[in-house]
């Protein structure tokens, strides 16, 4: 399999994913600063223009963070990252829903795109406000998720992943302000060795 990854994008939760089931992968990097998934050579792999893209050995491309996600796990299902049992299956995608949809989409996005959601150069600074109040606001819930577990679902799962990657961007590329329990989830998944790989690959 290959996966089309960008340094510093969702693509890092995928790769984490990789790492943390032992598939052999080989990992493509895409240049999105340079517009490298604008080109037709990346858009005849995902016509979307964006990463993660995973190329199965038949070359079945499959997109989106959750579909990719979910495939990994259910590669392994003796990991139980996807849980087999059905409230633990809908709190798993529940999570990861809301990490790709809301903090993601409509956080995140606002404060590194606000072009994209308002025509007005001026109001650039008001969409990117609204963007780091979505953005926060979903670690305010994950952080009383985590009260009283270590993973987001109870065990370790492909939410944590996702969640991982959001954590990540308030560390490494906003102010790092992360609350108390988001704050010890992603100090435990820098702790896993495959997070390490992940982060070194
Ligand atoms: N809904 C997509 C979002 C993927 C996405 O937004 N990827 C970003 C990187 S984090 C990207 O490729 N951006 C390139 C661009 O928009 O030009 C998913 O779940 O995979």
């Amino acid at each position: 399999m290959i996966l089309h990854h960008a340094k510093g994008s969702c693509s890092l939760g995928i790769l984490v994913l990789i790492e943390e089931l032992g598939i052999d992968c080989e990992v493509r990097h895409v240049d999105l600063p340079g517009g490298e998934q604008r080109t037709p050579e990346f858009l005849a792999i995902n016509p979307k223009g964006k990463v993660p893209a995973l190329i199965r050995d038949d070359g079945q491309v499959i997109t989106e963070w959750p579909a990719i996600a979910s495939y990994l796990a259910a590669l392994k299902p003796e990991r139980q990252l996807l849980p087999a049992d059905p409230l633990g299956l809908a709190r798993v995608v529940e999570a990861v829903e809301y990490v790709v949809s809301t903090m993601h989409m409509q956080g995140f996005s606002r404060i590194v795109r606000p072009e994209n959601f308002c025509p007005e150069r001026d109001q650039a600074e008001q969409v990117k406000e609204r963007g780091l109040e979505i953005f926060r606001s979903g670690f305010d819930l994950f952080d009383r998720a985590l009260e009283d577990r270590p993973f987001v679902a109870g065990s370790f799962s492909i939410a944590d992943a996702a969640l991982f990657y959001a954590e990540w961007w308030m560390v490494n590329r906003l102010d790092g302000r992360l609350p108390r329990n988001c704050n010890a989830h992603y100090e435990r998944l820098m702790d896993r060795a495959a997070v390490r790989r992940a982060l070194d690959r």
